[in-house]
């Protein structure tokens, strides 16, 4: 057993102090004041923040992306975000051309044999729509996969049509889908003029070729879709001002629209493509980093409730991989790593700064993806009966930003030299101390989540 004692305890409404007993894989009690059972382990948490396990349901691990893989597989990734404090992550699973979504999640179950340290599950692309795939939703839910993920741009992208398809069959069976919401037709339109001058070798163009109006109207048309398929659906990575208001409209009609955000939209702007020489390929993602402005809106969205959850999209690429575009733009693999510095980010910027609580981050990082991702309560919440999923975080901590320090095998970290309020110092995954001021000790320990049907809030 193990005795956390004399910490704040933190949940969405209030904090408060207690301590928190820990018996085999679950929290077995929490009270103002807990006697040590013999040869109990005391944890003395005084003047530190107890976190649920925070829970990343954004990530592409050992994903093939324009001609190249990603640097960090599920073994790096989830070491990554275990230093990080995550103890939950969400991959997306993709069918390739011609292979079914039971095949598609195969392949996905085997990437993830490299080893997980943290638990895991899968969220499902649907690429392609036929009646095989329509009998296949059934068989994800089953096999736990009760989210999917569609694309409105690159090759992956479904079409309206289809889009709506998704939508209704989701419907009958209480699963919901994420979007990537970026007109496609818009994009490729700009790449295609960008591309045939000078402009090409620019990395700036990137950016230039995928305005907020592409994202701000895919967002619109997708929450159409979903208004007339009567469905909850998830808008993810949501980067600008035009995109929210696009969902405050759909969400007046009375839809659940449920909005994630990422740290780099909230710390990171388009003037970091402006960069000298390549380095500002680092920041090349999409939809892309936005206006300084967007920023503010997007984190007083969260402190108002009207972001749920915030995630990483963490998508991470060398520099000799990001030196596949050096001459084109466009073939920048697009991605940049985020794991480990998602909640001390989130915690430095958002609640050191005052801009949201620590409780609103509570909210956003644990229970609601929880609920969203239908983990609750077993994740997401410091309860008695859930796994014993949790993050000690020394608010008066202090820590610099370094590659050098990095879990991730990606060789820069993109906040290199930021300097962070508030230190993760220790992560328990099912009551087993994972990690520890930044550092993984021990691997291995992930186990995969069979996810319920998502709750709506
Ligand atoms: N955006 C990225 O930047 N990388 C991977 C997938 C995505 O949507
Ligand atoms: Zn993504």
């Amino acid at each position: 057993m193990k005795l956390i004692r004399n910490g704040i305890l933190v949940y969405p409404k209030e904090s408060l102090k207690a301590d928190l007993l820990i018996d085999g894989e679950k929290i077995c009690r929490i009270a103002p004041s807990i006697d040590a059972p013999e040869g109990c382990e005391l944890i003395d948490a005084a003047g530190k923040l107890v976190f649920p396990g925070f829970i990343d349901a954004h990530t592409h691990f050992d994903l093939h992306v324009a001609g190249t893989v990603t640097v960090d597989d599920f073994a790096s990734g989830t070491m990554a975000e275990a230093a990080g404090g995550t103890t939950s992550i969400i991959d997306f699973a993709t069918a390739y051309p011609g292979e079914s979504l039971n095949e598609g999640l195969d392949n996905w179950f085997r990437k993830a044999e490299a080893g997980c340290s943290c638990d895991y599950g899968f969220h499902q692309t649907i690429t392609d729509w036929n009646g095989e795939i329509c009998a296949e939703v059934r068989d994800m839910i089953e096999r736990g996969v009760t989210t999917f993920k569609i694309y409105m741009t690159y090759d992956t992208r479904v079409d309206d049509c289809t889009i709506l398809k998704v939508l209704k069959r989701l419907k009958e069976l209480g699963a919901t889908t994420g979007c990537h919401c970026e007109n496609s037709g818009m994009i490729d339109a700009l790449r295609e003029e960008y591309a045939a001058d000078d402009r090409i070798r620019k990395v700036s163009s990137h950016y230039l070729t995928r305005p907020a109006a592409a994202e701000a109207e895919a967002i619109g048309r997708y929450c159409h879709l979903a208004e007339v398929a009567e469905e909850p659906v998830i808008d993810v990575h949501l980067t600008c001002a035009e995109g929210l208001e696009e969902i405050r409209a759909a969400r007046k009609r009375g839809q659940k629209v449920y909005a994630e955000t990422c740290p780099q939209y909230l710390v990171m702007d388009d003037s970091f493509y402006e960069k000298p020489h390549f380095e500002s390929a680092k920041y090349v993602c999409a939809p892309p980093l936005r206006k300084k402005e967007d920023q503010e809106v997007l984190w007083k969205a969260i402190a108002d409730g009207e972001i749920q959850t915030v995630s990483t999209d963490h998508c991470s690429f060398t520099m000799e991989q990001k030196e596949l575009g050096y001459e084109d733009f466009r073939k920048i693999p697009g991605g940049m790593p985020g794991a480990e510095t998602r909640a001390a980010v989130i915690y430095s910027e958002g609640v050191a700064k005052g801009r949201i609580t620590k409780e609103k981050m509570c909210e956003v990082l644990a229970e609601n993806p929880a609920r969203l991702y239908g983990l609750y309560p077993r994740k997401g919440v410091l309860a008695e009966g859930s796994d014993a999923d949790l993050v000690i975080l020394d608010p008066a901590g202090k820590k610099t930003v370094t590659v050098s320090e990095q879990v991730s095998r990606c060789d820069y970290a993109p906040l290199e030299g930021m300097e962070l309020t508030g230190t993760i110092d220790a992560v328990y995954l099912r009551g087993e101390k994972v990690a520890e001021n930044g550092r993984v000790i021990l691997e291995n320990r992930g186990q995969y989540l069979k996810r319920n049907l998502p709750e709506y809030f």
